[in-house]
């Protein structure tokens, strides 16, 4: 609002925003409109990607009603509002999600089919924002969905990389990355705002100063970005609601030097440019191992300082009492990538509002909550102080002044002890001095939180151990979930419907209603056309498959499925040991084919570039596929796909046709995982170790409906402390060595048996995740889900109850928990 402008007199300038009228005519006209006034092009000059935009715009014209409003309503109320920092969303395409909370998804197919388009031809050309890597980015989607489903503010704050996660191919089976250029075409679902730019600086010193007889200290930074502000509608299902997600895009404070320019000197002329941009440019492709890479501190910084200052300088009125800060804010730290708020907001409330130390400390420790999303220790970052007082110098300092004086609290509690102190200190000593992100966040978070009950009892018990006995209260556990609206609704409109039909409507926001359909497991009707649901779902993955990579999936198999991030905590390794224990029966004559339980195994999973080990057992994957697949003997009874780039797109497509579901990591290392959510909750039965939220579900869905194996956490904890050889477990199983020689033997490598060597070795000497000792039993469990499927009514019924029995994983259940262990934000009507 410009104070000095005159005020409105017009009637339209004077009105709330008009959204479009809700029918096919109405729908029709805007599309028409967007299509003319926005592309430029009439109809019959339009081409597919003209008439997507037009169609994205004209969805997003039907919610910026709504969005303003509410925008108006929580300025007005002061409400507390969420306010997630996180380096990753993984959004999804939007057309459908869009269409679907706004109930627009019929008018729009009408609409467009009186216009002569098919609307399946353009959500193909969604190209799918794939700004996070795998599980922690999709979950921080999954939570936005949900809380402005329950009407909860929420501002999601992130990155807006120009390339997104890498976009995989296979090169004779081995992984080649390419750029993800997901914004070429055009981005409709974004508004920039270079107005609310914020300069987030870098480098530099401190300096003290006197103010007024008060020693203060500033930093003087030495260069600088700007931060711009990209807005996306995150439209509640149903309600009418709009929320925010706010990604951050780097620009440089001066596009070039002009003088260098003309002096002829082209390059150099943009080097300034150049090297702010590359602070959005790229997606970090890691999940769970850090890239101590100064890139990476400078992103982290990047989104955190624009996010906390956007938040204090816009969000709240200009006279706003910063004392009384954590009534209207908790800044939620989705792992510890934002943690560097945590000074960052110390600096702001210090240095530029003038606050005295312990008053900015009591406001920062309420306005902070911290979940961690891992076990692996080499997962927790850490910043090599060198590092980050070059970059940052007064957040150096401010940290530790924080960890002086916890280590202070620590001695007061706990006496000298010299060891506990060296733990505990978040300054870390060796091999390099360091600063622990994660003891920073615990120490400043007025709560920790685990992603499902193993994982926060492991880390009150081990990871966090010292922590959790200093601050008892200040752990929790909240479990992940995931949104039922894109991972049933969505995905799976035929199983939607028969839900609906069988429960009536609602169960999509209050997904407990699914133990509703517990009785009708009884019927032989439902679990019929339970069945022709899972078998449609087969054949459009059929489709999606062959049109996409030229393969097929045979419906009469079963569909095996591991899909998730390449690591070797996650045991894809298991999961080849058991296809070349199946194919090494067969070729070598002891199992007669025709007695193999067809299966078609699907494999979905990237490997992070620089992770050599992920990428040779990708190339081991494809390779045995290749001839599994190809050979005769085999008589087709065992396949293997692996579809390249599995994105959020495909899961969509993946798991609805999925009758097993793969979640064999080693017990104690997956902190939760959601994709064993996804799959039980469209009716695929679990073969799983007690690991993460596996335990949730088999307690949840009963020990008859899940396939378990393997060591439980306190085993594999005896075993390594006994000194684990996995050489010993190879000796006693004679298919694992059968299968382990078959690869040695360079049958999946034209003979050459140096290629996969590595991968042998490292299993046999090495072994980290202990993936021979849990074979025999991962096997006798196959053996198992083999006689479970012979049965296919039986298998059905399993089926159903998995899907009755797993509402309780709705991320709507999450955020309530959140909201009532954490947050204590209300929502707001
Ligand atoms: O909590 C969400 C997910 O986060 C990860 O993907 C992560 O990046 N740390 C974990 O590996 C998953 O177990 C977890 O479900």
């Amino acid at each position: 609002v410009n104070p000095g402008a005159a005020r409105p007199t017009h009637p339209l300038a004077l009105a709330p925003v008009v959204s479009p009228p809700s029918s096919v005519d109405g729908f029709v006209k805007q599309f028409l409109t967007n299509l003319n006034f926005d592309q430029g092009v009439s109809l019959s000059e339009s081409d597919a990607n003209d008439q997507y935009l037009a169609l994205a715009g004209t969805v997003r014209d039907y919610l910026m009603a709504r969005w303003l409003e509410d925008q108006a309503r929580q300025n007005e109320q002061q409400s507390k509002t969420v306010c997630y920092l996180s380096a990753e969303y993984l959004l999804g395409r939007q057309l459908d999600n869009n269409l679907l909370a706004a109930r627009l998804t019929d008018i729009a197919t009408d609409a467009l089919a009186q216009c002569g388009i098919d609307i399946n031809d353009l959500r193909e050309l969604e190209v799918e924002p794939g700004l996070g890597n795998g599980g922690l980015g999709r979950l921080a989607a999954c939570f936005i969905d949900s809380l402005a489903t329950m009407s909860v503010p929420n501002i999601g704050y992130g990155i807006r990389y120009e390339y997104g996660i890498f976009r995989q191919t296979f090169v004779d089976g081995e992984q080649v990355e390419q750029p993800d250029a997901w914004l070429r075409m055009g981005s409709p679902w974004d508004f920039p705002h270079p107005e609310a730019a914020q300069t987030i600086s870098f480098g530099g010193r401190t300096e003290t100063y006197d103010d007024n007889g008060t020693e203060r200290t500033r930093w003087i930074p030495d260069w600088s970005v700007l931060a711009v502000p990209y807005n996306m509608m995150v439209p509640g299902y149903h309600n009418g609601r709009v929320n925010t997600l706010r990604l951050w895009r780097a620009v440089a404070t001066n596009a070039f030097d002009l003088r260098i320019f003309n002096s002829g000197d082209y390059e150099e002329s943009v080097r300034a440019q150049t090297f702010a941009e590359n602070i959005s440019k790229v997606l970090y492709p890691e999940d769970s191992t850090p890239q101590g890479k100064e890139l990476r501190l400078q992103q982290q910084y990047f989104f955190v300082s624009a996010s906390i200052r956007d938040f204090i300088d816009t969000v709240l009125p200009a006279d706003y009492d910063l004392t009384k800060l954590p009534d209207r804010v908790i800044f939620q730290l989705n792992d510890t990538h934002p943690v560097i708020g945590v000074p960052e907001l110390m600096r702001v409330l210090i240095d530029e509002k003038g606050m005295e130390w312990d008053d900015a400390w009591a406001i920062t420790q309420q306005c902070f909550a911290y979940t961690c999303h891992t076990l692996l220790p080499e997962a927790l970052e850490v910043w090599p102080v060198d590092l980050l007082g070059r970059l940052l110098p007064r957040h150096l300092e401010i940290i530790y002044r924080i960890n002086e004086e916890f280590l202070e609290e620590v001695r007061e509690r706990f006496g000298d002890d010299m060891l506990r102190i060296r733990n505990m200190s978040i300054i870390g000593e060796h091999p390099y001095r360091s600063v622990r992100m994660a003891y920073l966040a615990t120490v400043a978070g007025a709560k920790v939180n685990g992603v499902a009950e193993l994982h926060s009892q492991l880390l009150r018990d081990k990871v966090l151990h010292d922590f959790a006995e200093m601050y008892p209260d200040k752990f929790t556990n909240v479990t992940n979930g995931i949104t039922p609206r894109r991972f049933i609704r969505l995905a799976n409109p035929s199983l939607a419907e028969l839900i609906t039909e069988a429960l009536g409507a609602g169960w999509t926001i209050d997904l407990e209603r699914l133990r509703g359909l517990e009785a009708l497991a009884e019927d032989p009707e439902f679990r019929e056309r339970f069945g022709a649901v899972k078998a449609a779902n087969k054949r459009r993955l059929n489709e999606v498959l062959f049109q996409r990579d030229g393969v097929h999936v045979d419906e009469t198999h079963m569909l095996d499925v591991m899909v998730k991030r390449l690591h070797e905590y996650k045991r894809q390794m298991l999961k080849v040991l058991h296809i070349v224990t199946l194919y090494d029966g067969i070729a070598s004559g002891r199992v007669a084919a025709a007695d193999v339980t067809p299966r078609t195994f699907i494999f979905g999973a990237k490997a992070a570039p620089g992770y050599a080990m992920a990428k040779r057992i990708i190339h081991l994957i494809n390779a045995v596929g290749s001839v599994v697949n190809n050979d005769p003997r085999v008589e087709g009874r065992l396949k293997v796909i692996f579809p390249p780039n599995y994105n959020v797109t495909l899961a969509e497509k993946v798991i609805p046709a999925a009758d097993l579901s793969e979640q064999i990591s080693l017990a104690g290392k997956e902190a939760s995982g959601t994709g064993n959510m996804k799959f039980a909750l469209n009716g695929a039965l679990t073969i799983g170790t007690d690991d993460g939220a596996n335990v949730e579900i088999r307690q949840l869905v009963g020990d008859d409906n899940f396939f378990l194996f393997g060591m439980t956490e306190p085993e594999v904890e005896v075993l390594w402390a006994q000194g684990y050889t996995p050489a010993d477990f190879y000796q006693a199983h004679a298919g694992l060595r059968g299968a382990l020689d078959l690869i040695s033997s360079g049958a999946f490598s034209e003979g050459d048996r140096s290629v996969f060597e590595p991968v042998v070795s490292n299993l046999l000497y090495d072994d980290r995740f202990m993936v021979l000792a849990d074979y025999a039993s991962y096997i006798a469990a196959q053996e198992r889900v083999d006689a479970a499927y012979a049965d296919q009514d039986a298998w059905t019924k399993s089926a159903i109850l998995n899907v009755a029995r797993s509402g309780f994983f709705s991320s709507d259940r999450s955020m309530r928990d959140y909201i009532d262990r954490i947050w204590h934000t209300p929502p707001v009507l």
